[in-house]
Parts: structure tokens; C-alpha cells; sequence
């Protein structure tokens, strides 16, 4: 293609994004649009899916079985959103055996909130409320990506991630109102999630290297600092009202802004984590790499049966499609 060409095609692809128009896979699309997306969104399926370990650590020890049910089905919509994320990340020509090895590898990134520890039960209720919660706040606006696939797997996955939060939140609420070894717990769940939270939604604006870009080619709809903004307003209140304090003494409500103040995040330990240093990075990759190992003979017998049963083979359909025909004759 010339570059004149190019160019052209660019122009259109400019003013589709300005008005606001989807971009589908089969769209031109430049090449930068392409691999950031792939970047954004294959990060986001492995998050989801590294997101289940934290959780899936307590299903065993739930408190009773009303809980036990729900935290199953909240890992299992997680595993859900993986799987949509990782089928829309395809849809841009990478294939899903290519972003598995670059999760298991270590290139790829994914959340930096599931390298901590899960240490009590009340942890359950602060990743629903808190991380599920900075999740939606994120999400939310990516219901209104410019790329097609993205967008529409957004809209159910922030449907659930409302339930998850909710259950969350529950879980808190109920631990708040107990005896006061419970009311600690929940405390102490507070102090040790509440930052990781805040950091989850990235690096400030003035660090964040993607985030202008990203926003001009409308993959994001709000910067870093904005959706942690939010994040702030919207979940101090919540906390108050079930009596737990926000661990951060620099916290103040600003009746001029109408927003609350709080103070510097350790961003040293973000990056940490996010180059592989955290408390359970290693647990976490290694925990997906023998999940991957160990279920290769599932696979390996699920295509053996999908060979033996497809219309395209001479095992599967076109013989049962001749013994279909001999017993019709
Ligand atoms: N952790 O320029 P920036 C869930 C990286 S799962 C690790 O601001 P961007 C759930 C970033 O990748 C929800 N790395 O980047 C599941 C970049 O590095 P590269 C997960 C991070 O992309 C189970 C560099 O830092 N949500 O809810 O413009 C149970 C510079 O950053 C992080 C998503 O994935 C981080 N926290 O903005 C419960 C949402 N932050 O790639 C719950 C989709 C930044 O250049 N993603 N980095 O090597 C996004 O919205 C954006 O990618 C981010 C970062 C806001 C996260």
C-alpha cells in the first residue's frame, strides 16, 4: 500500500473514532490501534484469571454455605470474563496458545492487586467491595470503547462485577455489625487492601505512558487519576457508614471541590509488584503454569473428540453422514 493510501485510510479511521463509530475486527485499523488493544486486553483476561487465585484460597474455608455458594459463582463469572477478553483479544489476529505463553513466560502483565495474600475471610469481603468495586469504576466507562468486541464484553462483565461488589460489601457489612474480633477482621482486611486498591487503577497521569493516546483513540474513556478520583469518592462514605476507618490519616473531605483529599500512594512498591516482586507474584504464575500442564490431556482428549465428531473428517461426520444415507436407502 502507498503511503498516500495509508494516509487515506487513516483519515477515515480518524473521523470514525470521531464520531464516535465502533471499529470491528475486520476494519482497517492502524497497526499501533491493533497491538495497544492487544496489549490492554489480553492484560485484562489475565488479570481475570489470575484474579480467581486469591478468592479460589477460601472457598474451602467459607463460613457457611450461602457464602461458599456465592463465592463459587463470583470465581466462576471471573473465569467468564477471562474467557470473553481472551476471545475478543483474538479477533485481532494473536491466537489464545500465544497469550497464554506470554502470561506463563512473565511478559505479559496482568493486575498488580492479585500478587497479595489472602489472609482471612473478611479478605473475601474487602477484594469484592474494594477490588471489585475499583473494577466497575474502570469498566464502566469501557462499555463505550471504540472497539467493538471490547465494548461488548464490558457491558456483562460490569453487570456482574455489580453483583460481586455487592457480595462484598455484604460480607464487610456483616463483619462490621459482629463481635468485635470480627469488626477488627474487617479492619484489618480495610488496612491492607485499601491502597493496592487505589493503586490497581494504574499510575498517576503524569507516569502513565499509554494513557493519552489511549484516550484520543478512545480506548479510554477516563485517565488513571480520574477513575481513582472516583474510586475515592464514591467508597470513603460506604466505609463510614459500616463504621470502619479508611487507613489513611491524611484523608479529608474538600467542600470547595466537593472531593475527598488523600494522600501520597507508595508507588515504589506498585512498580515492585509489577515487575514481579510482590508477596505472591511467583505463587500466582506458578499456580497457572502447572493449572496449564496439568490439563493438557483434557485438552489433547476434547480435540480428539472434536476431530472424531466434525462434519470435515472421514471418522466424524461423513461417515456417520454415509450410515445416515445406507440406512435412509
Ligand atoms: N497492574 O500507561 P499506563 C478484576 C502497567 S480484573 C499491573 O497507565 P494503561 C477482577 C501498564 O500495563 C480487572 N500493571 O497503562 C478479577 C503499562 O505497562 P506496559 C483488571 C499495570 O494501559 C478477579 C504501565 O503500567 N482490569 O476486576 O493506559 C477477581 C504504564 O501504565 C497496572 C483491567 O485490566 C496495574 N494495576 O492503563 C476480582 C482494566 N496499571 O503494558 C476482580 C483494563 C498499569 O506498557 N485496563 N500497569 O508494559 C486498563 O484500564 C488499563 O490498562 C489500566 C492501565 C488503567 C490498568
Amino acid at each position: 500500500m502507498s503511503e498516500h493510501e495509508v494516509k487515506n485510510l487513516e483519515e477515515i479511521f480518524d473521523a470514525r473514532i470521531a464520531r464516535d463509530e465502533k471499529i470491528e475486527p475486520k476494519d482497517w485499523m492502524p497497526e499501533k490501534y491493533r497491538q495497544t488493544h492487544i496489549r490492554q486486553i489480553s492484560q485484562h483476561a489475565h488479570s481475570e484469571i489470575v484474579g480467581m487465585l486469591p478468592e479460589g484460597n477460601w472457598i474451602t474455608r467459607a463460613p457457611s454455605l450461602k457464602r461458599k455458594v456465592a463465592l463459587l459463582a463470583k470465581i466462576q463469572d471471573e473465569a467468564g470474563h477471562g474467557l470473553y477478553l481472551y476471545s475478543a483479544c483474538e479477533t485481532l489476529g494473536v491466537s489464545r496458545e500465544e497469550l497464554y505463553d506470554q502470561l506463563h513466560s512473565g511478559k505479559a502483565k496482568y493486575s498488580s492487586i492479585f500478587n497479595y495474600p489472602t489472609l482471612t475471610w473478611a479478605d473475601m469481603g474487602a477484594i469484592g467491595w474494594l477490588v471489585d468495586g475499583a473494577a466497575i469504576i474502570n469498566q464502566v466507562p469501557l462499555t463505550t470503547t471504540s472497539f467493538g468486541p471490547y465494548a461488548r464484553a464490558m457491558v456483562r462483565v460490569c453487570k456482574e462485577e455489580s453483583f460481586h461488589q455487592r457480595q462484598g460489601f455484604q460480607i464487610m457489612m456483616t463483619l462490621a455489625e459482629g463481635t468485635p474480633e470480627q469488626k477488627e477482621m474487617a479492619q484489618d482486611a480495610l488496612n491492607r487492601w485499601w491502597f493496592p486498591s487505589l493503586m490497581m487503577l494504574g499510575p498517576t497521569d503524569a507516569a502513565s505512558v499509554h494513557t493519552e493516546q489511549s484516550m484520543k483513540w478512545k480506548l479510554k474513556r477516563k485517565t488513571n487519576d480520574e477513575l481513582r478520583q472516583q474510586f475515592v469518592d464514591q467508597t470513603v462514605p460506604q466505609a463510614h457508614m459500616i463504621g470502619l476507618t479508611i487507613p489513611d490519616p491524611t484523608l479529608k473531605f474538600n467542600e470547595e471541590t466537593k472531593h475527598y483529599e488523600f494522600g501520597e500512594l507508595d508507588w515504589d512498591e506498585f512498580w515492585q509488584v509489577v515487575k514481579g516482586h510482590g508477596p505472591c507474584n511467583k505463587d500466582r504464575i506458578s499456580a497457572r503454569v502447572n493449572a496449564w500442564n496439568n490439563g493438557k490431556w483434557v485438552r489433547d482428549a476434547a480435540m480428539a473428540y472434536a476431530e472424531k465428531h466434525s462434519p470435515l473428517t472421514p471418522e466424524g461426520g461423513i461417515s456417520k453422514i454415509q450410515n445416515n444415507l445406507k440406512q435412509a436407502i
